[in-house]
């Protein structure tokens, strides 16, 4: 069987032209949403009139994907399949927009699509089309989790649906050309994380139909047998589809996909019947079809079908180039619609029974609707995990330490319901998080040797070398309506900025559709931050992952620095209760002071952002200074920069300020989260220097505040891409972040401290140059650095 073109018959002859009915349809609707305005049934000859002026889609990967769609559904009904598809290729829209029509879902969601003529028109018109819906497998189209858009993260969404879904399949269609992506080509390695007794399936069809947009593709390109390696290689059992004889395909599909669903079905009943815990060979599809078949062989003397100039539109310019007209009319009549559809533009019963029936049909399966079946979690008081913080400034043993009970709880706690993970790549242990193994393990299907740690068949952690995974995985298993966290390096999480991009597109395009259900917010908690990576240097320092979050739309980013373990635990606790956003927590891992008690971090997160009572000496009138700090390392020197400030300059009126959300920063008329202008100005004044001491690029901080009142006295410091190996002290004064930095600056800005400031700012220049020697020389901070604690009243 592996790798074999098969011949056994499976389908009756009867059976075989229905399908390949059902598949014209769909090939008809997908023309017809390409190209025209009107005549959805051609009903009299094809005018200009009638094609709409721009013409824009994909025709190359659409045939292919109604082939496969159609033998999914004769799948679904023959097995009685709990399955979703996935359209690796998104832009074959129009395939999966004309399939949830012709099974009859498109036309429940949205009643105006009618199944008449009047709704064909609608439909075909409506596709890339102003007002209209986008050409990809975006949200607005039912049963779609995976816009395709962006290539390559088809396996990831796939895996990450059927995680803690025994029953369901993921049939996913991989183009040959996004297999070429780093996402896709190390996807393929999901299969030794699911667990067949605890997970559902992922049916890969890799789409082999040869092209890209103007090139081969490489796998298209290699020996048939290099590839089966490949593929075998990766722990796959292929079976190759091959040809473009319809009829002989249709037999071929349909053999191959019964061997498929057999098979997994086997892999389940070993697993889950007789305990096999052996990692299966799971089986998949090599679709090797032409590109844009069915479409024009030949358009103006040059190839079309079985080539890349498929891709697109393949008849461009029926309006201007001669015979253009009559070689669409000519490809649309091949479908012979008038078998397919009655006189008033219903799909004949006949065929329209070959769909299965309501939530089996895989544009109305609630798995790809996932807030619909959405459950909360379980949470345990985050209160109980609090740190006691008798006085501000006691020792903790990393913030990140404390919040490890806390989701492990929360892994405990809804260990039945199955429906949160954390996601990382291989770095739970280090961030700080290992107390999760106090209750879970790392999912792993692979070997395992005597000496790992942590690694079952089935475990609420999953981690993969692979942030690409980790993230993709989430989004699955997000979309499909479970919960999770990815915990990550700050620096590495840009790995997926691009990935983050299109969930945030995704959460801003489905909130606006009623029909789809809220999911659980996509968590990240990066930690192993950019101060502090003693390990590590300067590769490892970026914090710009936050500048790239805040260009997406306020009503989905949201964004927290919390400057102790207690605020983290009360920013997690908000996070996992929250809907339909991206949060992201930055926090850190290494012992380091804890400042609020529960209560008051409590508070100060509800706030968002507040002063510091204890810490400031303004007694609440005007402070001559406000400073401010937003993320843990900058809140430790801005802390000690005010102890300084406040023994050395006692009559300076300091404000200490800490912002703990950091969109509170924007104007309320830009985030939700924004304070007004008149709570903005209370918190930083109108007209007092705001010395800032940021966790980030300086340049955020001053795109979030360039409104307000006092914009321009805020004064930002923050990592300004200076790191390497050294200590921890140092990295912030390598940036000028630093306590002594801080203090020279607020002299330079507050001329009212006249003498006795310029000779505190001279000793904080030696001290320094002091500093710098006293760690080339111990390789360690100055014990006066090491062992400070804030000790005011
Ligand atoms: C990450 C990414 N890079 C580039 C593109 C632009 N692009 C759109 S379609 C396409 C070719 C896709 O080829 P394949 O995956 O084989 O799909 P098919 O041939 O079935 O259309 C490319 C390069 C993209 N959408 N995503």
């Amino acid at each position: 069987m592996n790798g074999k073109t098969l011949t056994s018959e499976t389908l009756t002859a009867e059976t075989l032209s229905k399908i390949d009915a059902y598949w014209r349809a769909a090939n008809y609707l997908s023309v017809g949403q390409l190209y025209l305005f009107d005549n959805p049934l051609l009903k009299r000859p094809l005018a200009l009139s009638d094609v709409k002026p721009m013409l824009l889609g994909h025709w190359g990967t659409t045939p292919g994907q109604n082939f496969v769609y159609a033998h999914l559904n004769r799948a679904i009904k023959k097995y009685d399949l709990d399955m979703i598809y996935v359209s690796g290729p998104g832009h074959g829209g129009p395939a999966v927009v004309g399939n949830t029509y012709l099974e009859g879902t498109y036309s429940e969601v949205y009643p105006e699509i009618s199944q008449d003529e009047a709704g064909l028109k609608r439909l075909f018109k409506q596709f890339s089309f102003p007002g209209g819906i986008p050409s990809h497998a975006s949200p607005e189209c039912p049963g779609s989790i995976h816009e395709g858009g962006e290539l390559g993260y088809s396996l990831s969404h796939a895996f990450g649906a059927v995680f803690d879904n025994p029953e369901l399949i993921v049939a996913c269609v991989v183009g040959d050309g996004e297999a070429e992506t780093g996402p896709l080509a190390t996807a393929w390695h999901s299969n030794k994380f699911v667990d067949p007794a605890t997970d559902g399936a992922v049916l890969p069809i890799l789409h082999l139909n040869g092209y890209k947009i103007a090139n081969p593709t490489i796998l298209a390109r290699i020996p048939r047998e290099e590839l089966e390696q490949l593929l075998s290689g990766y722990g796959w059992q292929p079976i190759f589809v091959s040809g473009h004889e319809p009829a002989l395909m249709h037999e071929a599909m349909a053999t191959g996909l019964d061997q498929c669903i057999e098979q997994v079905q086997r892999i389940r009943h070993e697993a889950r019947v007789n305990g096999n815990r052996e990692r299966p060979r799971w089986p998949m599809i090599v679709l090797d079809s032409p590109k844009g078949w069915t479409g024009p062989r030949v358009v103006d003397g040059q190839q079309i079908e079985g080539t890349f100039r498929a891709h697109q539109i393949p008849v461009s310019k029926p309006a201007t180039h001669p015979g253009h007209l009559a070689l669409l009319e000519e490809w649309l009549r091949s479908y012979r619609p008038e078998e397919l559809f009655d006189a008033r533009g219903r799909l004949l019963p006949e065929l329209a029974e070959l769909a299965p029936k309501g939530e089996r049909r895989m544009g109305a399966n609630p798995h790809a609707n996932g807030g619909l079946l959405l459950h909360d979690l379980q949470l345990p008081d985050f209160r109980d995990y609090a740190v006691e913080v008798p006085t501000p400034g006691i020792a903790g043993i990393g913030d990140t330490r404390v919040l490890g009970p806390f989701l492990r709880d929360v892994a405990r706690e809804n260990e039945s319901t199955r429906n949160f993970r954390v996601f990382g790549p291989d770095e739970t242990l280090s961030n700080g998080l290992g107390a999760l193994f106090e209750a879970t393990n790392r999912q792993w299907d692979a070997t395992t040797l005597p000496g790992d740690e942590f690694l079952a068949p089935t475990g609420r952690v999953v981690e993969m070398l692979s942030e690409h995974q980790c993230e993709g995985w989430l989004e699955g298993y997000l979309l499909t309506g479970r919960h999770g966290v990815f915990n990550c390096y700050e620096a590495f999480v840009h790995i997926i900025d691009s990935m983050f991009n299109q969930h945030a597109k995704w959460l801003k395009v489905s909130a606006q559709l009623p029909w789809r259900a809220k999911i659980a917010s996509l968590n990240y908690l990066l930690a192993s931050h950019v101060w502090r990576q003693d390990h590590n240097g300067f590769t490892h320092q970026d914090p710009g992952f936050i500048d790239h979050v805040a260009n997406k739309k306020a009503e989905v980013v949201r964004v927290y620095l919390p400057p102790d373990a207690n605020c983290l635990l009360s920013v997690m606790d908000h996070c996992l209760r929250s809907r339909h956003y991206v949060n992201v927590v930055v926090a850190g891992k290494h012992p380091a002071p804890q400042w609020l008690s529960m209560d008051e971090a409590a508070a100060h997160c509800a706030a968002g952002a507040g002063i510091w009572p204890w810490a400031s000496n303004d007694q609440g009138a005007d402070p001559d200074v406000v400073m401010a700090c937003c993320g843990d390392v900058p809140t430790l020197e801005t802390l000690a920069a005010v102890s300084i400030l406040r023994e050395h300059l006692p009559d300076l009126k300091v404000r200490v300020v800490n912002v703990v959300d950091l969109m509170k920063l924007q104007p309320a008329s830009e985030h939700p989260h924004g304070l007004a202008d008149d709570a903005f100005d209370a918190l930083f004044t109108v007209d007092k220097p705001v010395i800032f001491a940021f966790h980030a690029y300086p340049s955020l901080v001053h795109k979030l505040t360039y409104r307000r009142t006092n914009h321009r006295n805020i004064h930002v410091r923050g990592y300004k891409e200076e790191g390497t190996i050294t200590t921890p002290f140092d990295m912030t004064v390598l940036n000028d972040i630093d306590r002594f930095h801080l203090v020279i600056d607020t002299i330079a800005r507050v001329p009212q401290t006249g003498e006795r400031g310029l000779q505190l700012q001279r000793t904080l220049g030696e001290k320094l140059r002091e500093h710098r020697r006293y760690i080339n020389e111990h390789g360690q901070d100055l014990p006066e650095i090491r062992n400070w604690k804030w000790s005011l009243a």
